[in-house]
């Protein structure tokens, strides 16, 4: 079909701010190799934090899609990510450890905390599933779009990046994000206006935090 999806509609018209999350300059020094390893440690290790706190979020997503949806495919998808998440896990301490990091001794800093923080929130029952996974969809997305755009033809990424780069940046990882932002589109389709007011908040919300988060990789905390 032709018709305007309700992301396509919302991206278009915050396409600055959608912008400033996945073309950050951290991601453009990544691109170009000009990247501060020191930086990209104190972003391994921010990041580490995050996916933990990623996980309990995950959950609250898949049981509101448990509760709410009416597409049984959802769950898997879902469900995808989650095993996704605990390999994750894994590749974080490996790669930490050969950059030297003790995880056990990293202190999250405000623009994580602040992040964590909006996890949380949406975790409540109270919020529901359409905001969710709309949240769940942006967080995902910017990272796939940031992390492609350092494989895109014309990079220079450095070879000890490249795991991370292929990480999010890969195909795999692409399809999934269109599977999510097929899900949220979905249910943005059939939610009433309050609820559309909250998801498109909760989308901006991701994006100003994804940017500070970046931004704590220049020692912007
Ligand atoms: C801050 N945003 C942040 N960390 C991540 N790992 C993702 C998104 C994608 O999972």
């Amino acid at each position: 079909s032709t018709s305007t999806t309700t992301i396509e509609t919302w991206l278009n018209k915050h396409r600055l701010m959608y912008n400033k999350a996945t073309q950050h300059p951290f991601i453009h020094s990544i691109r170009d190799g000009t990247v501060n390893f020191s930086s990209f440690k104190i972003w391994l290790g921010q990041d580490y934090i995050f996916v933990r706190e990623f996980v309990p979020f995950l959950a609250s997503v898949l049981l509101k899609a448990w509760k709410e949806s009416d597409d049984g495919s959802d769950m898997e998808v879902l469900l995808g990510g989650m095993a996704s998440l605990n390999d994750e896990i894994s590749w974080f301490k490996k790669e930490a450890s050969k950059w030297g990091i003790l995880l056990s001794s990293v202190i999250p800093q405000k623009a994580n905390q602040d992040y964590c923080r909006f996890l949380e929130s949406l975790i409540s029952p109270e919020v529901n599933y359409t905001v969710a996974v709309t949240a769940f969809w942006a967080i995902e997305a910017v990272y796939q779009e940031s992390f492609f755009l350092c494989l895109s033809s014309g990079s220079n990424a450095p070879i000890e990046l490249m795991e991370t780069c292929q990480r999010w940046g890969n195909d795999a990882f692409g399809q999934y994000c269109v599977s999510l932002r097929n899900i949220a589109n979905r249910n943005l389709a059939k939610a009433p206006g309050d609820v559309l007011r909250k998801a498109e908040d909760a989308l901006l919300r991701v994006l100003e935090l994804e940017v500070g988060f970046w931004n704590m990789s220049h020692g912007e905390m």
